[in-house]
């Protein structure tokens, strides 16, 4: 790995260690504002965004960001580097003290306006569950590190792949009232007897798929959001090429995912991603 990105990813490790942190020590409740998408904030959701920013303006290298929590890309200097990410996802589950997550994706550009997903040098999320994880994609395979009492991430998993097996996570399932498409594929993984393993965070649920090598996230759309909830580019941009690189695949049902160019900075997409031969089946049902 180039010692530039190696710098950046250590910008990025220090974010999360800090997130971590205030995660154990804050309160879990609101701002009392809305993102731009109208969705109330949680103290934690904007505490966590503060820390990216202030980290990633410590390091020259990275001249560009993008948060879920901002309206508009952020200039920071001349660095190469761009980072886009979703600094507390699954925010509707820290009150109930479930398993959340941060998410970030990689780039060389000085705007994310038709960046694609293919274009990332490196997609990193991080776990805060009973132990704080990262996952990381660059170019030689997927790794998990977990962060020890020391405060430092050692490496726990130095080559994750993802296979096939009969695992599912069915987002969305309110399509499946409108959709009988999605409601006879989930009818189809009842039916064979799939283990149902559904947290309603992203970050963890495909975590979950990444580190047992095996399963399906489905997030159709439906009705008057016929592109679902996740974001490209903060969301499934980053989850497609950890998964990618782990032998998965992820698509919008027609679209490899890494492939859709980003036209706006909060733009949707439908998302199946997970073993390959699941998206496959998930394509041809419900594309
Ligand atoms: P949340 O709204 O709690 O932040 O990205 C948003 C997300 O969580 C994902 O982590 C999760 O997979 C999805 O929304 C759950 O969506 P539903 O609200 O449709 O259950």
């Amino acid at each position: 790995m180039e010692d530039e990105l190696f710098s950046v990813l250590g910008t990025l490790k220090d974010a999360v260690k800090k997130i971590a942190h205030a995660i154990e020590v804050s309160g879990t409740g609101k701002a009392g504002t809305q993102n731009i998408y109208g969705e109330e904030q949680l103290a934690l959701d904007v505490l966590s965004d503060n820390i990216v920013q202030e980290e990633c303006k410590k390091n020259p290298l990275i001249g560009l960001i993008a948060s879920e929590e901002l309206p508009d890309e952020v200039k920071l200097g001349n660095g190469k580097y761009a980072v886009a990410y979703d600094p507390l996802d699954g925010s509707s589950l820290v009150d109930v003290n479930l398993a959340v997550g941060s998410i970030f994706g990689i780039y060389k550009t000085d705007t994310f306006l038709g960046v694609k997903g293919a274009d990332q040098v490196a997609a990193m999320i991080a776990v805060y569950g009973p132990k704080t994880t990262i996952v990381l994609a660059v170019d030689n395979g997927v790794k998990e590190f977990v962060l020890n009492i020391e405060n430092k991430f050692i490496l726990s998993n130095d080559n994750i792949k993802v296979g096939e097996g009969k695992m599912f996570a069915p987002g969305n399932l309110r399509a499946a009232i409108e959709r009988k498409d999605y409601l006879d594929l989930v009818n189809f993984w009842c039916k064979e007897q799939y283990t149902l393993r559904y947290s309603g965070g992203m970050v963890p649920d495909l975590n979950q798929i990444l580190l047992k090598g095996k399963g399906i996230f489905s997030y159709p759309g439906y009705g008057d959001a016929p592109n679902g909830k996740l974001r490209l580019l903060f969301e499934c941009a980053p989850m497609a090429l950890l998964m990618t690189q782990a032998g998965g695949a992820a698509s919008d049902g027609t679209i490899d995912i890494l492939e859709k160019p980003l036209k706006k900075l909060d733009q949707r997409t439908p998302i199946y991603i997970g073993s390959k031969a699941e998206v496959e089946r998930c394509c041809k049902a419900l594309s």
